[in-house]
């Protein structure tokens, strides 16, 4: 059994999706060890995004995730790292297969940010690392 972190966007909050993705994952069997609404600050998203803050495009993720709230979790399963990524599809909603949360309830852009309604970590080393980064140690 693996834990993973997991965020509702903004955009996700904002569009009522809230019910939709959280059925997704109750259907699938998957445990909701935490659940929690948050307002993102932009010294949690820099630290989150750590790999990202050197992008050209790191100023618009950080006005799209601070655009609103969010909801943030842990869940719990047998390979739920991996399973909860193809759940999400792919980044870009362009992309992102029907049946995926990305490829059902999001859709491209030509504005400069991906909105793409989930996050999921993608490694037991970064699920460690959110976990403890958004609801602190253990
Ligand atoms: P992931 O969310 O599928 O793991 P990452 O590459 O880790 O994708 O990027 C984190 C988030 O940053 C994406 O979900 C998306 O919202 C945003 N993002 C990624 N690449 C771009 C880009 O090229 N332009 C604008 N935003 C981006
Ligand atoms: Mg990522």
């Amino acid at each position: 059994m693996e834990n993973t972190f997991f965020i509702i966007k903004p955009d996700g909050v904002r569009r009522l999706l809230v019910g939709s993705v959280i059925n997704r994952i109750e259907h699938r069997g998957f445990t909701i060890e935490k659940l929690e609404m948050r307002q993102v600050t932009k010294e949690v998203l820099d630290q989150h995004y750590a790999d990202l803050v050197d992008r050209p495009f790191y100023p618009d993720i950080v006005s799209y995730m601070t655009s609103g709230p969010v909801v943030i979790g842990v869940l719990r399963g047998s390979n739920i790292i991996s399973s909860w990524r193809k759940m999400m599809g792919a980044t870009n909603p362009t992309d992102a297969l029907p049946g995926t949360i990305r490829g059902d309830f999001a859709h491209g852009s030509d504005d400069d940010s991906v909105e793409n309604i989930v996050h999921g970590s993608d490694s037991p080393e970064s699920a460690a690392r959110e976990i403890t980064l958004w609801f602190g140690e253990n």
